[in-house]
């Protein structure tokens, strides 16, 4: 829990939790983490995409690999536990399986990824799709909001941009990845229980909504000659709402908006929006997007502006795989706990690891459910029994002959 505590005050905003992918901050936890891998005996590289990989060798020579990990990246005034606490987590459980004196007879390495939120650049997952193989082609142009490409942040941060391609894994190798990650939902709390089995995580897609109206004078448009992007942009925020609350099983947020040229004596001629869209359902999610696009329209034809929705990222549901619930929920068993089976509404990693191999996640209870939120809290004795389950998982269920994969 102090490690936790480490790492949530390195942060580029002083009172805050704020970490962002490729940044001092990212550099500095990236190093903290690869002491406390050490600590543990494990092995540390650095990968192209900047995540630290902490391994230890199997017990059978040129066995395959078992990926255990989360991100240590965060959204802007974060908890300290979201990403964080499945790499923290992940570390100790190898320590202890050391201190036990247990030799897996696979290989295992704990990853700790740099880009899960995608809060920095407009895609995300970069650092698990590194790895998956998956990344897009263009993804070294990307820039952020001040304009650094990812190839100028990749090199400053010390990587090498020609090298991103070549993190990518060969299926053949890797058994699996897991992740240990808190629920950030209220349903472990009120079950009463400190840890579930992740059945699917849930799709999202992300767009960039940009709505060109006319940039005109305060005080001399007259009201009914005017193409105020601003106001159709937050007619259009409420169409989104209304769309999500109206569709079972859809979530649709706009987190962030943007008015230019954005002062208070001019009415606005952009504006900018983010959409984030998610449902375990693709079907659902896909056709959620067609309405929006639709509603979006003709709010911009009555309000004459021009309304352009152009997506930034999409990954599709992903189902956890059965014989990791399964040995999941032994391992949970043998330590005389309930293995609540249940979806994830957030997005995590495993979207991009299961384009590579099968995955398995384990929630951690957290205090209301809350999370990308300060007041993100989890019990010691939970995180403990979290840890416990995952050594149960390597050692007990995953070398008694019922392999993994
Ligand atoms: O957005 C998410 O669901 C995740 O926390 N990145
Ligand atoms: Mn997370
Ligand atoms: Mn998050």
């Amino acid at each position: 829990m102090g490690r936790l505590d480490q790492l949530g005050a390195i942060t580029s905003v002083p009172g805050e939790v704020t970490r962002l992918y490729l940044t001092k901050e990212h550099r500095a936890a990236a190093d903290v983490v690869a002491g406390w891998m050490r600590d543990a005996g494990l092995a540390v590289s650095h990968d192209a995409a900047g995540t630290v990989v902490g391994r230890a060798d199997g017990a059978t020579s040129g066995a395959r690999t078992l990926l255990i990990g989360s991100h240590i990246d965060t959204v802007r005034n974060a908890g300290r536990y979201d990403g964080c606490l499945g790499v923290v987590l992940a570390i100790e459980a190898m320590a202890e399986l050391r201190r036990l004196g247990k030799c897996l007879p696979f290989a295992v390495e704990v990853l700790a990824f740099g880009d899960e939120e995608g809060v920095r650049f407009p895609k995300t997952l970069t650092s698990s799709r590194a790895v998956a193989g998956t990344l897009d082609d263009d993804v070294l142009d990307i820039k952020d909001a001040d304009g650094v490409p990812l190839k100028e942040a990749l090199t400053k941060f010390g990587c090498d941009p020609a090298k991103l391609k070549k993190v990518a894994r060969d299926p053949g190798a890797v058994l699996g990845y897991v992740e240990v990650h808190i629920e950030q939902g209220p349903v472990l709390e009120a079950e009463g229980l400190p840890i579930g089995v992740v059945t699917a995580i849930s799709g999202a897609n992300r767009f960039r909504i940009e709505v060109t109206g006319k940039a005109g004078h305060a005080g001399t448009v007259p009201m009914p000659q005017r193409r105020d992007a601003l106001a159709g942009a937050a007619e259009m925020v409420l169409a989104v709402e209304r769309m999500a609350r109206e569709t079972a099983g859809l979530v649709a947020t706009v987190g962030q908006i943007t008015a230019k040229p954005g002062a208070v004596n001019v009415v606005a001629g952009e504006a900018i929006l983010t959409l984030d869209i998610r449902s375990p359902v693709d079907r659902t999610r896909r056709r959620g997007i067609q309405q929006i696009d639709q509603e979006l329209r003709s709010i911009a034809r009555r309000r004459h502006l021009t309304v352009n929705m152009v997506e930034t990222y999409g990954e599709k549901s992903a189902t956890c795989d059965q014989r990791f619930i399964s040995h999941l929920t032994t391992a949970a068993d043998a330590l005389g706990q309930t293995a609540y089976g249940l979806p994830s509404g957030a997005g995590h990693d495993g979207l991009a690891m299961i384009k590579l191999c099968p995955i398995g996640m384990l929630f951690v209870r957290c205090k209301g459910g809350v999370s990308h939120h300060p007041d993100e809290a989890v019990k010691a004795d939970d995180v403990e029994i979290a840890t416990r389950t995952l050594m149960e998982f390597l050692v007990r269920v995953c070398t008694t002959g019922r392999a993994i994969a």
